[in-house]
């Protein structure tokens, strides 16, 4: 495989000025005939016309208008061409019904559709296909389908034809063509200066009573960019379909967002509250890179973290504005610890803008994405929130058509602000979450906080200089009183010193409010303190990251010493629980444990290696304490949260919801069903009836109703995935891996399907006791499925790989086991280069 170097950079040869794509469909042997208006680039020195091409029949070539004979490998072709402006013409034949790699033009369900990004383009017809080459797109469609998409704005169709133009220079990831008898559902936006937008939500028959809430999704979101963003739509139409078969969770196309049917098809009925959130959130997501992707894309793929970081922070920004600010922050930060932190503290470390890679798709990472988010809201933090929205002003003003670099997108902070941002872009370069530990000293009246950092080693970067922490405190009198309100300390040094002078009495320190920064916060305080923090602290963050470092530190004095529950953790989230001035939704989520991953990956930064039963085990005697606990007020607080009104999947419902499925579950610890086996008869929507079964099934209980749902949900696809992944992640430590391998063999187990695969598989690999049982069955059954699913589609295959990413935290038994899994997968003939790539890196 080839390495590629963000320092090799160089501009193409040439510029496209205009591009037309005539297809003639057909499920084998589509005909693509591109036209192309190429000039030299001036901008560049080397000259070689070569374009990407690959899996395509090259059926003739042509340049202004004489036949040509380009020279053809598997990777493109080169041909000799004039010196000046000319027209580029050819002709080929692919085949999209036998595209499972869901790369390119493919078929899914008997629809046509497209999924470009990352170079995907290449594989519909020859093309520089390179972010930094924009052009002006028009395709025209034949096919005898009802509906006939591209990007842009629609120009002319009729019987068996549609024609599209796209006013907007784009790169050709940004293409994307939808051929299919589909339904809309449709509505109307009229913008802030009165454009009016017709905006479409296309589905499969059938699937027309899952979309009103994807379209006010859409709605709100292109309200909120213009409010918040000041940014309009700038096309007549917005279309977004939903497809079945997809490897991402969705893709911004100009115009024309593609989904995955799981991102936004959602009813009462079928779907969770979580699920409701997170397609709010993706339907925000696509339509904000409108501008902060589209508009403004990257010059070059390392260059991702342009887009992705700074449109997970406007999505985040738009979910905390629609919903509860508090609750979605300790949300992404669980994420971030789920999925993030152990990226960036294992083999497969890289920088939010990573300096090399063989396969991109293999960089579509919770690094790129929830990191390069977590670096923007570092940078807002430390320019403060005017000054943000004046660089962002300035963004958009001066980069508008362009492709862009980290560099340009921190010019225009360095202009605004006149602050130097060379420390700051640490965050970019350097790999590692940095670990900041805490020195307090008291002299009677001057607090002086000693902070210093540290960051660990990763792949490739042995020395971590000190990057610029933001490291907002508060400080808490002994009455809970805030004695100074959140201060933002700048962290530069190694170690540095801040001192808080004339304090009436030892203050109680409220540290990294907010999560301002996504570091690992190093402080051994006493529990009394946590206690304290627990039950005062004004900042809702640090009070959950209280109870959550209490959780935690009780589990691992359980797991590895034997240890009782710590009772000032258990009256503690009691006392939160039955506080009813606080939000359902948050107090849910104080009642939460960290998960049992991320307890092993504090054990081994601790220098224990960690033991998956037994940390499975002490969660589990820790939350039937925390029932016992609870017992006498259970009973009330799930009365207390029943919603009598009608289903709405809102902020103030779904909090009621979570905290009362908070409460089934300790209570189905206590009545070893009783409760859940009622609710779940009585259920009339999807989050009662998940939360009542996934209760039952804790409790042993459950097949009875687990055949009913099946029955009940046989023919919808979303939510037989439900049903497949719960099994898995319900499954005891014993059984999980019998469990998946059973599911794998049921008649619907369609395991081209990406989202039927991760159902089962990545619920096998998030069920921790499960996944590492000493068996290695479960290493086994996976590494099975990722050989059969890889030569398939090798980009869901790679993904799964981070399955085994923290392997070295464990003994040498299941460190071996899992070896040679990996070495079993790499010996298999042809493995795809994302994969190879995959176990190349964690393997070490
Ligand atoms: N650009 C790939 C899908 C997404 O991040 O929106
Ligand atoms: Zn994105």
């Amino acid at each position: 495989p080839t390495t590629i170097y963000l320092k090799d950079y160089a501009p193409f040869g040439y510029l496209v000025d205009e591009i037309s794509l005539t297809f003639d469909l057909a499920p084998n042997a589509t005909r693509v005939h591109s036209r192309i208006a190429f000039r030299p680039n001036p901008d560049a020195t080397d000259r070689t016309f070569f374009l990407h091409g690959e899996q395509l029949s090259l059926i003739s070539a042509r340049i202004d208008d004489q036949p040509v004979e380009p020279e053809v490998t598997e990777k493109g072709l080169t041909c000799k061409v004039p010196d000046g402006p000319f027209t580029w013409e050819t002709e080929v034949e692919i085949d999209p019904s036998g595209n499972t790699a869901l790369e390119g033009l493919y078929m899914s369900n008997g629809m046509y559709c497209t999924q470009c990004e990352a170079e995907g383009f290449r594989k519909i017809t020859y093309y520089p296909d390179r972010p930094d080459v924009m052009g002006v797109f028009s395709v025209r469609i034949n096919g005898d389908l009802p509906v006939l998409l591209s990007n842009g704005n629609p120009v002319d169709s009729g019987e068996g034809f549609a024609e599209w133009h796209d006013p907007w220079p784009k790169p050709a990831y940004l293409f994307a063509l939808v051929a299919g008898d589909l339904v809309a559902h449709s509505d109307r936006f009229t913008t802030v200066s009165g454009r009016d937008v017709a905006l479409n939500l296309y589905v499969r028959p059938g699937d027309e009573g899952k979309c009103a809430f994807g379209m006010e999704a859409l709605k709100k979101s292109m309200k909120w960019d213009e409010d918040v963003y000041g940014r309009e739509y700038d096309l007549d139409v917005f279309n977004i379909v939903a497809v079945d078969d997809f490897n991402m969770g969705a893709m911004e196309n100009k115009g024309l967002n593609i989904f995955n049917s799981s991102a936004v098809l959602a009813s009462p009925e079928t779907s969770t509250d979580a699920n409701f959130e997170r397609i709010e959130a993706i339907i925000a997501h696509e339509y904000f890179h409108n501008w902060t992707g589209n508009r403004i894309t990257c010059r070059d793929w390392f260059q991702l973290c342009l887009k992705e970081g700074l449109t997970v922070f406007r999505d985040a920004q738009f979910t905390a504005d629609m919903r509860s600010a508090a609750v979605k922050r300790i949300e992404d930060v669980i994420d971030l610890r789920a999925r993030q932190f152990p990226e960036d503290n294992g083999p497969l470390a890289h920088p939010v803008r990573p300096e090399s890679f063989q396969e991109i798709n293999n960089f579509y990472t919770a690094t790129v994405y929830e990191k390069g988010a977590e670096v923007i809201g570092i940078l807002k933090r430390l320019v403060g929130d005017r000054a943000y929205a004046e660089a962002l002003d300035l963004y958009f003003a001066r980069h508008d058509g362009q492709a862009c670099t980290i560099e340009d997108w921190l010019a225009v902070f360095e202009e605004v602000t006149g602050r130097d941002l060379s420390q700051f872009k640490r965050w970019y370069s350097d790999a590692g979450t940095p670990r900041v530990s805490v020195q307090e000293d008291w002299d009677g009246s001057t607090y002086t906080l000693t902070l210093s950092q540290q960051t660990p080693p990763t792949p490739g970067q042995p020395d971590k200089p000190p990057r610029v922490i933001p490291v907002a405190v508060g400080l808490l009198g002994p009455n809970g009183d805030e004695l100074r309100p959140t201060e933002m300390l700048e962290l530069t040094e190694a170690r540095q010193s801040f001192r808080f002078d004339g304090l009436p009495s030892k203050p109680v320190p409220s540290i990294l409010r907010e999560f301002s920064a996504p570091v690992i916060l190093d402080r051994d305080s006493p529990t009394s303190e946590r206690a304290f923090l627990l039950a005062h602290d004004t900042d809702p963050f640090n009070r959950w990251e209280a109870g959550r470092s209490l959780a935690r530190d009780t589990v691992l004095a359980m797991a590895v010493d034997g240890a009782a529950p710590n009772a000032s953790y258990l009256d503690g989230i009691h006392a939160v629980l039955r506080d009813d001035t606080l939000d359902p939704a948050y107090r849910a989520l104080m009642a939460g444990l960290p998960g049992q991953s991320e307890l092993a990956g504090t054990l081994h930064e601790r220098g224990i290696t960690p033991d998956p039963m037994a940390i499975y085990q002490a969660c589990e005697d820790l939350r039937q304490a925390l029932a016992e606990t609870c017992r006498d007020m259970l009973p009330r607080l799930h009365a207390d949260t029943r919603v009598d009104a009608p289903y709405a999947p809102d902020a103030e419902q779904s909090g009621k919801r979570a905290l009362a499925g908070t409460a089934l579950a300790l209570i189905t610890r206590l009545d070893g069903g009783e409760l859940a086996a009622e609710e779940y008869a009585a259920a009339d929507n999807m989050t009662l009836q998940l939360t009542a079964l996934a209760a039952l099934l804790h409790a042993g209980k459950g097949e009875t109703q687990l055949s009913q749902f099946h029955d009940q949900w046989r023919d919808d696809r979303l939510v037989m995935d439900k049903w497949f992944g719960l099994q898995v992640s319900m499954a005891k430590p014993d059984r999980a891996a019998q469990v998946a391998q059973a599911l794998t063999q049921h008649a619907d187990f369609n395991w081209k399907n990406p989202n039927r695969f991760r159902a089962v598989m990545g619920a096998l690999a998030t069920n921790h006791a499960g996944f590492h049982h000493a068996s290695g069955a479960a290493y086994a059954l996976l590494a099975d499925w990722l050989i059969r699913l890889d030569p398939v589609n090798p980009q869901t295959t790679a993904r799964m790989f981070t399955a085994f990413q923290t392997w070295r935290r464990y003994d040498a038994d299941r460190q071996a086991l899992i070896a040679a899994q990996l070495d079993r997968i790499a010996a298999t003939p042809d493995l795809s280069p994302d994969s190879t790539e995959m176990i190349a890196r964690i393997r070490g």
